[in-house]
């Protein structure tokens, strides 16, 4: 069994958006073959891309898993659309779900349906301060160190919810 440790941003700004975090944990969680290791705090975060949008909740989790990283998307891909997520030709437009493999070990993976590191690791704020709450000593492949991607990421706007 090659166990992974991977890193999950998730995402909601429509139908109570904290509450789909919280159940989208809770679905990851009972997915066989993860193991929850970390959640970190919920934030508020400004909308990346269109504005005419609401406010998201981003947070971000670790997890263990023996499944391979297409395997994990494809289970992440069903609770988006457990979540009532629609998918729509504006990008990034509203949606009550988004879940997004950020990291899958310390690999590299250049797939049609999956790029791992996610592509806006390092400039997203509502991504980069949730992952350093987790893990601060955590090394992007490619990238860097978190103190540094922290470094030169701004804030943005990003507020931490309190519990
Ligand atoms: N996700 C998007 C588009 N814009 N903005 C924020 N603040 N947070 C997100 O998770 C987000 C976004 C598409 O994945
Ligand atoms: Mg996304
Ligand atoms: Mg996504």
């Amino acid at each position: 069994m090659t166990n992974e440790i991977a890193y999950i941003g998730l995402g909601s700004n429509l139908a109570t958006p904290k509450t789909q975090i919280n159940t989208a944990q809770q679905a990851i969680n009972g997915l066989e073959g993860v193991l929850e290791l970390a959640f970190s705090s919920l934030y508020r975060s400004t909308p990346m891309g269109p504005q005419d949008q609401p406010d998201y909740v981003n947070a971000v989790m670790a997890i263990e898993t023996d499944l391979s990283a297409i395997e994990l998307l494809r289970c992440l891909q069903k609770i988006e659309l457990d979540h009532g997520r629609v998918r729509k030709d504006e990008r990034w437009g509203a949606r009550t779900l988004d879940l997004d493999i950020l990291l899958y070990g310390q690999q590299m993976i250049d797939l049609p349906d999956l790029i791992v590191p996610h592509y806006g690791l390092a400039e997203r704020a509502f991504v980069l301060y949730p992952l350093h709450e987790i893990a601060p000593e955590l090394k992007v492949p490619g990238l860097g160190g978190m103190a540094e991607l922290i470094a030169s990421c701004p804030l943005d706007g990003l507020v931490k919810l309190p519990l």
